[in-house]
């Protein structure tokens, strides 16, 4: 996996060259080349493997997906967002950029992203070029990650339209399960796999990003800063509507538990070790 990772720091370092304007380049290549999981990259590349797709021919679109996902980290810090002067262990882009610059690089992540796919993606067909893409455009907006968003903000705000456990549903999936769906679903498409396999690796992507921000809630909760790379227990001193809030850390541990134990069942016939060792270090640091 570790190898797999700096295939993909290569990958990203080398499609994202600094030119004229450098500022905001420069601050596009920040939070980009921070030393991040690459869980999502990783993902979408070890499905398209599975899947019997070469990963070069995936690369774009799963170096794409980083892109998108870097966005979200920059625009999730603003102050007038999450307002975290942290992420990835350095300060987060609008401390280093400025407000503007970092609105502006995540701006352009989102479009560089799309654009790289287009480019770059010279082994796929047409056909999985735009289906990539309109995968892409659905769980980017305002029918994915941005309704996520909204949601987590104004449930922040106590605006709640639906009940407690249907609006922190809506938001896991959308905010944190939609990335996972994306990434693995592209390499998917890259692998030209049958309809009853896309909808198989998509349950599998939906019951893991489910236990990832039950992951991530519970983290916020017992670990440290030096750990995680941003500000820890922020969730409860904002009484932020989360899987622990609403559930308690032993209820949110089981179902971390049981979601990890179905993806295992799901991925088990694929004998994917890079799969298996993300799930096993996950649940190992939950359960330890
Ligand atoms: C798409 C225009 C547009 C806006 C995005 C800001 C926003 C709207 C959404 C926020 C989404 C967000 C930050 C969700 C949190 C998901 C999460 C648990 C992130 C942490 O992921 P890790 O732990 O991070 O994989 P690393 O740094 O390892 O990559």
């Amino acid at each position: 996996m570790k190898e797999l990772i700096n295939v993909i720091d290569n990958a990203l370092d080398k499609y994202l060259q600094i030119e004229y304007p450098e500022d905001i380049f420069k601050a596009m290549k920040y939070t980009l080349m921070l030393p991040g999981k690459r869980l999502r990259p990783v993902m979408c590349i070890e499905t398209a493997r599975i899947l019997g797709c070469d990963i070069e021919k995936v690369m774009p679109a799963a170096c794409a997906i980083e892109m998108l996902h870097v966005q979200s980290l920059i625009h999730d810090d603003l102050p007038c967002m999450d307002n975290d002067d942290f992420r990835r262990g350095k300060p987060s882009n609008h401390k280093v950029f400025g407000e503007a610059n970092a609105v502006l690089a995540g701006d352009a992540l989102l479009t560089y992203a799309p654009q790289l796919i287009i480019e770059k993606s010279t082994d796929l067909t047409s056909e999985q070029i735009v289906k990539i893409l309109h995968e892409y455009t659905k769980f980017a907006g305002a029918y994915g990650l941005i309704a996520g968003q909204v949601v987590d903000i104004e449930s922040e705000g106590g605006k709640l339209v639906k009940s407690a456990k249907e609006t922190l549903d809506f938001i896991h999936l959308n905010k944190t399960a939609v990335l996972f769906r994306l990434a693995i679903k592209i390499g998917a498409i890259a692998a030209d796999a049958d309809k009853y396999t896309i909808e198989e690796f998509d349950n599998f992507a939906t019951k893991f990003g489910l236990a990832f921000q039950i992951y991530d809630d519970i983290m916020d909760e017992i670990s440290s800063f030096e750990e995680l790379g941003k500000t820890v227990g922020k969730d409860k001193a904002s009484d932020k509507l989360t899987y622990v809030s609403l559930y308690g850390l032993k209820t949110a541990k089981n179902k971390f538990n049981c979601l990890i134990q179905e993806c295992c069942d799901i991925i088990d016939k694929y004998d994917s070790k890079i799969f298996n060792d993300i799930l096993s270090r996950l649940a190992a640091r939950i359960n330890s």
